[in-house]
């Protein structure tokens, strides 16, 4: 059986979604950031930094949400176009660039929500951050020009992996300059493997306002 490590609203929803995607029978295990079970012996013989996700698939364990998400679809022959193929390069474009976007909500998360103290936050970081993230997705925009899926022959498995950040882009930028990015969530968001996919993601414990206002400096 395959066994998917989660924490609610992490990266691992990329592969959680995936999965729904791929219509796999799978567990989840669920983690939480805050209880320190990321840093149990246990958990980083599964994923050595001790992040999420982790997957125990076919005899073994990865950790890395893109490796995780190539391997399924090169395992699983689905929502990749195969090495050789016309799209492969654009698709491996997106696949990756999906951390491009990781990298900025990691430090928005960081200075938003894991940093308790005022004294520890920084508005100006946040107001980068933000504008960094909302620049990041207008690659996303352009290339929605025209077609309702990243590539022009329609939903893979990228779609999952960058909708994903988007759709928590949302919690610290707003989409008003990015209408084709707003139109594309609203159709990934009313897929029914995503919404399989939110049934199983569990309690919101890191992001629980809709929104994520700078402070005043
Ligand atoms: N590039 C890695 C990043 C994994 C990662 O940093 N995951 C976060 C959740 S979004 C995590 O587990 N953080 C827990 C921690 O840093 O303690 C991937 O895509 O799998």
């Amino acid at each position: 059986m395959i066994r998917l490590h989660h924490v609610p609203q992490a990266r691992s929803f990329r592969v959680l979604w995936l999965l729904e995607e791929l219509g796999e029978r799978f567990d989840v295990v669920p983690h939480s950031f805050f209880d320190k079970s990321l840093r149990s012996p246990e958990y980083l013989k599964l994923s050595p930094a001790g992040r999420v996700p982790a997957l125990e698939i076919d005899g073994r364990v990865l950790f890395e949400s893109g490796a995780i998400v190539e391997y399924l679809c090169e395992t699983r022959g689905r929502l990749a176009p195969p090495p050789g193929a016309e799209e492969r390069p654009e698709w491996l474009e997106w696949l990756h660039y999906s951390e491009t976007l990781g990298q900025h909500l990691a430090a928005l998360t960081q200075q938003h929500i894991v940093l308790r103290e005022d004294w520890m936050r920084s508005p100006t970081v946040m107001r980068l951050e933000a504008k960094r993230l909302q620049n990041a997705l207008g690659a996303a925009e352009a290339a929605l020009a025209g077609r309702d899926y990243l590539l022009a022959s329609g939903f893979s498995a990228v779609d999952a992996t960058m909708g994903y950040g988007a759709g928590l882009a949302r919690r610290f930028v707003r989409l008003d300059a990015l209408p084709r990015v707003a139109g594309w969530l609203g159709r990934l968001q009313a897929r029914p493997a995503y919404l399989r996919a939110q049934a199983r993601d569990g309690a919101p414990e890191i992001y629980v306002q809709p929104f994520y206002e700078v402070p005043d400096a």
